[in-house]
């Protein structure tokens, strides 16, 4: 967390981190928990000095995708049209950005919305509004399959998705990766308090997941830790995972997996 100069005598700002309570932890090759204090913010090129990035997954950690979260003052936003050679997501954590892609009209995008763009979907976005927007970005490179068309462009709101009961807990497919077009699987999943997994999960796919509502407790791989709203998770493929909701509230979680390849585009 950008904590600016600390005023005279007062060397640690009430909400940062210091040792003995810290939650950052990173296993490589396993996971990393990476809690919204422990972040470091940076400027990226080809948006203006109004986005702020604070870099989530990346390939220098194992990940095969980047997930970044964008901070975005007023009148913040991209240079000029995007025209990137990856597939991205994009999901609106706090405040009001307005989004336009090639082939699309400029939408507003609160709370909630999100976008999904194709491989080369040029795109702009920018803060209109009076107060911080904050965002989750993911990239990863499509990986094209012979036979499979590559879906359009979604721009929506979490709220036109249904929800489906899955294993405890109920799972909003924000891509609609049951169409095997969708390599990017983005889905939310939402957990009443006190719900749990019925089972261990250990899977190839690697997840990046924000919790962006309530708290629990994550076991990975053998480690029990408290997560709570705002914190990043990495998972490296075959990670042991297990949640426990805990605390009064609903928790809920967005969760990037790779989905419906078969790893050949590794070899
Ligand atoms: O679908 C999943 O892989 C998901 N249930 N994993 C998780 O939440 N850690
Ligand atoms: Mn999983």
């Amino acid at each position: 967390m950008k904590i600016g100069n600390p005023p005279p005598g007062r060397l640690i700002v009430s909400e940062a981190d210091v040792t003995s309570r810290c939650r950052c932890i990173n296993k490589p090759g396993n996971y990393m928990i990476f809690p919204r204090a422990n972040r470091v913010e940076h400027h990226l090129t080809g948006f203006n000095q109004g986005v702020l990035a604070q870099v989530l997954a990346t390939p220098q950690h194992g990940a095969k995708f980047v997930e970044h979260e964008l901070l975005v003052e007023v009148n913040g936003g991209t240079e000029k049209p995007r025209d990137e050679a990856f597939e991205q997501f994009f999901y609106v954590l706090e405040g009001e950005i307005e989004l336009s892609y090639a082939g699309g009209k400029s939408q507003k995008m609160g709370r909630g919305s999100f976008s999904w763009l194709p491989p080369h979907c040029a795109y702009e976005f920018a803060n209109k509004g009076d107060a911080l927007s904050r965002l989750v970005w993911v990239r990863r490179r499509y990986d094209e399959v012979e036979g499979i068309s590559i879906p359009g462009a979604i721009i929506a709101h979490e709220s036109d998705v249904p929800a489906e009961p899955t294993d405890t807990y109920m799972e909003q497919h924000l891509t609609p990766y049951e169409q095997m077009g969708f390599d990017m699987g983005i889905n939310l999943q939402v957990f009443e308090p006190g719900i749990y997994f019925s089972f261990v999960e250990a899977h190839v796919m690697e997840h990046g997941l924000y919790m962006v509502d309530g708290c629990g407790l994550y076991w990975l791989n053998h480690d029990l830790m408290e997560v709570q709203k705002d914190d990043f998770i990495y998972m490296a493929p075959y990670c042991p995972q297990f949640f426990y909701a805990t605390g009064w509230e609903k928790s809920a979680y967005l969760l990037y997996k790779d989905v419906n390849r078969d790893y050949t585009q590794f070899l």
